[in-house]
């Protein structure tokens, strides 16, 4: 077995924090053969909720979980840490705008920004999953000016994942055999998901999933349309937001991007744009990208498209 690594969660004592943290410590993250010290922050007001996530961690008998700090102190819960998943936030209230909804998170996000450059380890990898999860990223890059920016990412696997799934159901194939989608842009209904480049693996080989749909205007459309208001479909249905596949697809984003992804594969990650595909530079976007050694990379040259992205966050391909 390796050395143990920290892992933080802050909002672990929320809903995807509770789905996410015995994935972790089961190695669902980082490897079955990698030991964790988790690291769990809230908010004081959760204190004795965040305790009981971590009695429960101890009732599980998790052999990788080698110790678990659980605190409402930023400073602490940053400490050491060579990963973070950056779960808590303000959560979107009934009648609050979204101007306000930015205005309380970027306040969360600058504090946990002095946090993470003071006290994490050197080259510690961020991932950002709380909403609006391109923008706290951004908040996080700008006021950790000593952190990489290569360093610091925002979840849209769940995005990409539920492409996957949707193909796989539309051609009765199993998702695993379906790669390839790419989600671009935001994790936000201003999503595109794109099958263009998808495959899936039938009894025939490896085919372009645009040839085994025959229908173009379900990839085109009811596709499109369904992996962006996914959510919101979940939420009617459960009466609460996404909160397994979140925790999954976050496990998937870090996995891949820690040890690599499988050779042929692309995920889509929202990174810090260098400009590719016409998108601006100097904002979170999400890619297709691969991952090797610890790094991402835009995979480049596969898709004849230029995006153009409006003020509201909108893409446009030419
Ligand atoms: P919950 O409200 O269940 O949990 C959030 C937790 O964060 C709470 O326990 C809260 O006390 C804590 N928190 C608030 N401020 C904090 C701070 N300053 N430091 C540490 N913890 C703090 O929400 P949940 O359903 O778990 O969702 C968490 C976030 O993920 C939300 O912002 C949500 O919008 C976002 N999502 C992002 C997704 C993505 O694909 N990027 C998909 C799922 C999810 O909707």
């Amino acid at each position: 077995l390796k050395q143990p690594v920290k892992v933080l969660v802050t909002g672990a004592a929320g809903q995807i924090g509770y789905a996410i943290v015995p994935m972790i410590a089961r190695g669902l993250m980082l490897g079955l053969d990698q030991p964790v010290v988790l690291h769990m922050l809230d908010i004081p007001r959760m204190a004795d909720a965040l305790n009981g996530v971590r009695m429960e961690l101890v009732d599980a008998a998790l052999p990788l979980l080698r110790g678990v700090v659980s605190t409402t102190d930023e400073a602490e819960a940053f400490q050491g840490v060579n990963f973070a998943v950056l779960i808590g936030g303000w959560p979107r209230k009934e009648g609050m705008e979204r101007k306000d909804l930015i205005a309380k998170n970027v306040a969360i996000y600058k504090s946990q920004a002095a946090a993470l450059q003071q006290h994490a380890a050197p080259n510690c990898k961020v991932l950002v999953v709380a909403n609006p999860a391109n923008t706290n990223a951004l908040v996080l890059k700008e006021f950790a000016p000593a952190v990489p920016a290569r360093n610091i990412t925002c979840l849209t696997r769940l995005d990409h994942n539920r492409a996957l799934g949707q193909i796989a159901e539309k051609l009765g194939v199993h998702v695993g055999d379906v790669r390839n989608a790419v989600v671009w842009g935001n994790h936000s209904s201003t999503q595109f998901p794109d099958a263009s480049h998808a495959t899936a693996r039938t009894e025939h080989g490896e085919r372009p999933v645009r040839e085994l749909v025959a229908d173009d205007k379900w990839l085109s459309e009811e596709f499109v349309v369904t992996v962006q208001q996914r959510g919101a479909a979940v939420m009617k249905a459960r009466k609460q937001s996404s909160s397994l596949s979140a925790a999954s697809a976050a496990c998937d984003h870090m996995r891949d991007w820690i040890l690599g992804t499988p050779k042929g594969t692309w995920v889509s990650m929202g990174v810090y744009s260098d400009g590719s595909y016409g998108v601006p530079d100097g904002i979170f976007y999400s890619f297709p990208v691969t991952c090797e050694k610890g790094e991402w990379s835009i995979v480049q040259g596969e898709f004849l498209l230029f995006c153009q992205v409006d003020s509201n966050g909108s893409t446009t391909f030419s």
